[in-house]
Order: structure tokens, then C-alpha cells, then sequence
């Protein structure tokens, strides 16, 4: 597991390098911007639970198969297991953001995932669709802009885009 500082530490010792002044601009600007960074993880954090539940109402009123008899979804205990797999993700894609890097959410959450979707029977396509509603949720209270000083926000939300897409393309 790597974070943006350890990522550019291995990556300039594999070389048996210097850290690039291009690195050093990149990890600059990350600390600079870090408030932004622990704002949009400590939002999307305390609404956490909101987001997953509103996905999932969403994602079960387009796809009521899931949770018709026989379905993926369907019984308490396959009703919980979805909600808990939403959470999970949705927690590895935080440390993500904090982290500055995808690491920790590929190699403690994604790897292997869509194998245990295929054994277990539960359609990938559908979490894919429930990540999708997760990220447009998360970005939504990521980027209001109530109550915070207005600033440049746009490739932190990028960033942020890009592990909710990880996490979906990891299952579809
Ligand atoms: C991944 N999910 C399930 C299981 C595992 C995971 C390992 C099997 C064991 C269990 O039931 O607990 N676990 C989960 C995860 C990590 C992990 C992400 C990462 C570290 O350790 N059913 C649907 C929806 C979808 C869903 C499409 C969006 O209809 C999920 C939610 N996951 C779902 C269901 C089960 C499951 C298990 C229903 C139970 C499947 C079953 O027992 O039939």
C-alpha cells in the first residue's frame, strides 16, 4: 500500500535516482492543496452511510429483479451483504482520496473481486451500476459549495471520479 509520497519514493529508487524536480512540483501542490483533499474525504466520510443507502434505493428502483424472489439482493441477509459490499468500497475509495493513489483500493479491496462477484453468482454489472450512483452522490457533496471558501476544486474531483471509475471497471 502506497500513498502519492511513498509512490514517488519507490518509483525514484527503483531508478536509483534523485526525486525530480517534476515529482517534488507535483508532491508541492499536493500539500498545498491538502485542505481541499482532507475536506472532500471527511464529507464524503460523515455522509458515508446516506450515499450507500441512496444508491442502493436507486439502483434497486432500476433494477427490481435484484430484489424480486430469487434475486440477487433478495433476502435480508443477500439485502445486507449488498449494503455492506457498497460500504466497503466506498471506504477504500476514501482512503484512496486521503491517500493520493489507488493503491490501497487495488490491493485490499479490488483485486480479486470481480472472481468472488463470478463465484458467488452476483451480477459485477450491478455493483458497477452502484458505484456509479455512489460517485455521482460523493461528487455532489464533495463539490457544493455551501459553506466552504471557493477555490479551484476540479482535479481533486477528477481524482476522485477516477477511483469511483476504478472500482466500477474493476467488477463490470
Ligand atoms: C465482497 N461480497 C460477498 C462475499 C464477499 C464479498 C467476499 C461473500 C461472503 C459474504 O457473503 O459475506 N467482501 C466483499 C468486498 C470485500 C470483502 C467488496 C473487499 C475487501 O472482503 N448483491 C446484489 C447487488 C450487490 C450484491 C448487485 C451492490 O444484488 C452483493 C450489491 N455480495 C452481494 C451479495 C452477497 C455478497 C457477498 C448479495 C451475498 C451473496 C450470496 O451469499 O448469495
Amino acid at each position: 500500500m502506497l500513498d502519492a509520497f511513498a509512490k514517488v519514493v519507490s518509483q525514484a529508487d527503483a531508478k536509483g535516482e534523485f526525486l525530480s524536480a517534476g515529482q517534488l512540483d507535483a508532491l508541492t501542490n499536493m500539500v498545498k492543496e491538502g485542505n481541499k483533499r482532507l475536506d472532500v474525504v471527511n464529507r464524503i466520510t460523515s455522509n458515508g452511510s446516506t450515499i450507500v443507502a441512496n444508491a442502493a434505493r436507486a439502483l434497486f428502483a432500476e433494477q427490481p429483479q435484484l430484489i424480486a424472489p430469487g434475486g440477487n439482493a433478495y433476502t435480508n441477509r443477500r439485502m445486507a451483504a449488498c449494503l455492506r459490499d457498497m460500504e466497503i468500497i466506498l471506504r477504500y475509495v476514501t482512503y484512496a482520496i486521503l491517500a493520493g493513489d489507488s493503491s490501497v483500493l487495488d490491493d485490499r479491496c479490488l483485486n480479486g473481486l470481480r472472481e468472488t462477484y463470478q463465484a458467488l453468482g452476483t451480477p459485477g454489472s450491478s455493483v458497477a451500476v452502484g458505484v456509479a450512483k455512489m460517485k455521482d452522490a460523493a461528487i455532489a457533496i464533495a463539490n457544493d459549495p455551501n459553506g466552504i471558501s471557493k477555490g479551484d476544486c476540479s482535479a481533486l474531483i477528477s481524482e476522485v471520479a477516477s477511483y469511483f471509475d476504478r472500482a466500477a471497471a474493476a467488477v463490470a
